[in-house]
């Protein structure tokens, strides 16, 4: 299959509600949307790099840069016959796993059509539906956080994780679990801990806790390994899981006894794959993360969310808790806790080209 053209159209979003997180707030989203074309068909996928690097290192200028300039050079007029030479094509670029992820999952997509099947089924995908949980970012009061808790719970949402950080932890988990006794809880840190804290961090352990998410550096292993030494709730990784080698080494370790798997973190499907299969092989359960994805990103997180070790609700909600209106034409909603996965050849959603063009605000074509 040889990649005939490619399109980047970037988009600016406003998200329906603040996310406040330990590293800041964002009421916007910044979107790069990728379209690879060949033989008629069109692959699509998204960026989920930020203007600011507060999550890891990505930028969205740092991605268009290279994206502009080196990656979709690279790619188009290649003849291309697998996911796999996508990846071997880019393995040379180091790092830059999110704007590297974008032509991966673009051609998955791609592919997946030329073949006429659902990309699931490409993947190696069991279910025709995920579990799902809701990400409930840091609220003004407890309060609030209560009321998010009740609405999410509500509409069958089957695991809350809250947005902790210090100072917004033990006394929020408290009357948390206190009005919520049955629950399945999480918390996420975003890196905004120390190995120092251990015993603050070990007052959670009260509360039954599902796991707590990424408490320590963004880059670290070493130190969560000695953290979950000293803590009875498992630790699960995000933020430093950006390879099937270093899911590899926190397995080997004990640094996490639970994955946030990212497709768009660790450059693509193909590495998404792996460490999903890593990670069943040391028994160790995955969840599909989220980055506040539009219609074209969670699709494609859908999609990867059908392998046999997602067993724990993901942050894949709906769509419509995100945005007024989305970039693709088909609703992305959960029911009862469940994600339908999209049927149709692909990641089964179409681009809302009429729309797209009312929120532009800018791209290239290579
Ligand atoms: O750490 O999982 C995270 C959003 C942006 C950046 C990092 C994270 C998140 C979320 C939200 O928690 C997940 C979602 O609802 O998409
Ligand atoms: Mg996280």
């Amino acid at each position: 299959m040889i990649i005939e053209s490619a399109e980047v159209i970037v988009v600016e979003l406003p998200l329906r509600f603040r996310f406040e997180t330990s590293f800041g707030e964002q009421t916007k989203r910044i979107v790069p949307l990728l379209v690879l074309r060949s033989q008629g068909l069109e692959g699509y996928s998204e960026g989920v790099m930020t203007p600011i690097p507060r999550y890891r290192e990505e930028t969205v200028a740092g991605a268009l840069d290279l994206l502009q300039n080196y990656l979709l050079p690279a790619l188009v007029e290649s003849n291309l016959d697998a996911p796999s030479q996508v990846e071997k094509l880019l393995a040379p670029y180091r790092g830059n796993n999110m704007a590297k992820a974008m032509v991966e999952m673009a051609f998955w997509d791609l592919w997946a059509k030329a073949l006429g099947v659902p990309l699931s089924r490409l993947l190696g995908g069991v279910r025709h539906e995920i579990p799902v949980g809701v990400s409930i970012g840091v609220q003004k009061t407890i309060d609030e956080t209560l009321e998010q808790i009740s609405k999410n719970l509500d509409a069958g949402y089957r695991r809350i994780k809250l947005k902790i950080k210090p100072g917004w932890d033990v006394q929020l988990i408290k009357q948390v679990r206190e009005a919520f006794p049955d629950a399945h809880l999480t918390v996420d840190a975003n890196s905004s801990y120390r190995l120092a804290d251990a015993r603050s961090l070990a007052l959670l352990d009260e509360y039954a806790l599902d796991y707590i998410e990424q408490p320590l550096r963004f880059d670290d292993i070493l130190d969560h390994a000695k953290l979950q030494s000293q803590l009875e709730t498992p630790i699960c990784l995000d933020e430093s899981i950006t390879s099937a080698k270093s899911a590899r080494q926190a397995a080997q370790i004990d640094a996490a006894r639970v994955i946030n798997v990212k497709v768009a973190r660790l450059g693509g499907h193909g590495e998404a794959k792996r460490v999903h299969d890593i990670a069943w092989s040391f028994d160790i359960p995955v969840w599909m993360g989220g980055m506040l994805e539009t219609g074209i990103g969670r699709a494609h997180n859908i999609h990867a969310a059908t392998l046999p070790n997602y067993v724990l609700p993901g942050d894949t909600s709906s769509a419509s808790r995100y945005w007024s209106s989305d970039v693709i034409n088909e609703p992305l909603e959960a029911e009862n806790g469940l994600m339908p996965v999209p049927q149709g050849p692909g990641i089964g959603v179409t681009l809302n080209r009429h729309f797209l063009n009312t929120v532009r605000i800018g791209g290239f074509t290579v």
